[in-house]
């Protein structure tokens, strides 16, 4: 484990299959994410077809756990994170989001990152184990920057990958704001974080924001013969590279989050992002308020 990245809260299950965070409330286990596991790759599938697997707080819960499991589990070499039907992930349930800012009290986005999203992508560039996105469409919002925190990006031919969060009045998070312009460097990232264009698979390749591309009815195939490489291979020396270069690329990581967390709630707090999730939903286009 790296200086700067601590293991991220346990998960612990009980008899009746209720899982709970240590120090956090037990939640029952959740259909959102399947595991399949196949020898020693264990697939964990965002599972809610019909939303494009927008994340909601059960979802991520799930993620969570399901990322525990498979860091204590010694018969999992490989991790793959997948998607079930037309996209890997829309990122934010937004009208989830919209009906928990209309909960009495004050709903801070930074706490809800620090909940979820960074429990996540911290999990995922702690585990000393190779993990793999497996992108089977659109990958959006914070579910475009989870893919990113993954080891290795594995791409559908067909699939898209936007940043989306420009257009809600947001900085890109998750991890998104430190991976991206660690894949594609500086300047490349502020233009694909600015514009929220869309970008398809082929043009991911070339500028480094996947790995691989390979044709779409070919996907679960080609992931999972990639994945069976890493699973003969040394699991020591695959887990402590992870580590060096966790430590020699991004050795802040943890931190990063906590102040990315803290630069979204600047964003959050001011009038755009409303507008920007109703704008949204309401099919229109958004009016950003002028500083
Ligand atoms: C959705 C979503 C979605 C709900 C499509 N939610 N319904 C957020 C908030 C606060 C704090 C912290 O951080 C975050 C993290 C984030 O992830 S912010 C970014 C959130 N995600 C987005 O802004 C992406 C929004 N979605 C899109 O831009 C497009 O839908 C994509 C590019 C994902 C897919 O486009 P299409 O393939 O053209 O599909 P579509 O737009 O027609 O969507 C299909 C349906 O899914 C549609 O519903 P409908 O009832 O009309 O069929 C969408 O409303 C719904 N949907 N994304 N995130």
């Amino acid at each position: 484990m790296s200086g700067s990245l601590r293991p991220a809260p346990l998960v612990f299950f009980d008899a009746l299959g209720w899982f709970s965070l240590a120090g956090g409330e037990a939640a029952p286990m959740s259909d959102l994410i399947t595991h399949e596991r196949s020898s020693a790759i264990l697939t964990l599938r965002l599972n809610r077809p019909d939303k494009l697997n927008a994340l909601n707080d059960e979802m991520t819960a799930a993620l969570v756990a399901g990322l525990e499991a498979a860091a204590t589990d010694s018969r999992v070499r490989v991790i793959v994170l997948a998607g079930t039907g037309r996209g890997f992930s829309a990122g934010q349930d937004l009208e989830a989001f919209v009906k928990m800012k209309q909960t009495p009290g004050p709903v801070s986005v930074a706490d809800h990152l620090r909940r979820g999203y960074n429990v996540v992508a911290r999990r995922i560039r702690e585990i000393e184990k190779p993990v793999i996105a497996s992108l089977n469409g659109i990958a959006a919002g914070v579910g475009l920057s989870l893919a990113l925190c993954c080891d290795v990006r594995i791409a559908a031919d067909d699939a898209q990958l936007t940043l989306g969060f420009s257009k809600i009045g947001l900085i890109p998070d998750g991890g998104g704001s430190l991976m991206l312009p660690a894949l594609v460097g500086l300047g490349r990232a502020l233009e694909l974080a600015w514009t929220s264009d869309r970008i398809g698979a082929v043009e991911a390749l070339a500028i480094g924001l996947v790995n691989r591309v390979v044709p779409t009815d070919r996907l679960a195939e080609e992931t999972a013969a990639y994945a069976a490489r890493f699973a003969e291979m040394s699991p020591i020396a695959l887990g402590l590279t992870k580590r060096a270069f966790n430590r020699s690329v991004i050795p802040n990581f943890v931190q990063w989050l906590e102040e990315e967390a803290v630069v979204q709630d600047l964003a959050a707090n001011g009038p755009d992002l409303l507008e920007g999730v109703r704008s949204f939903l309401e099919k229109r286009k958004p009016a950003f308020a002028t500083p």
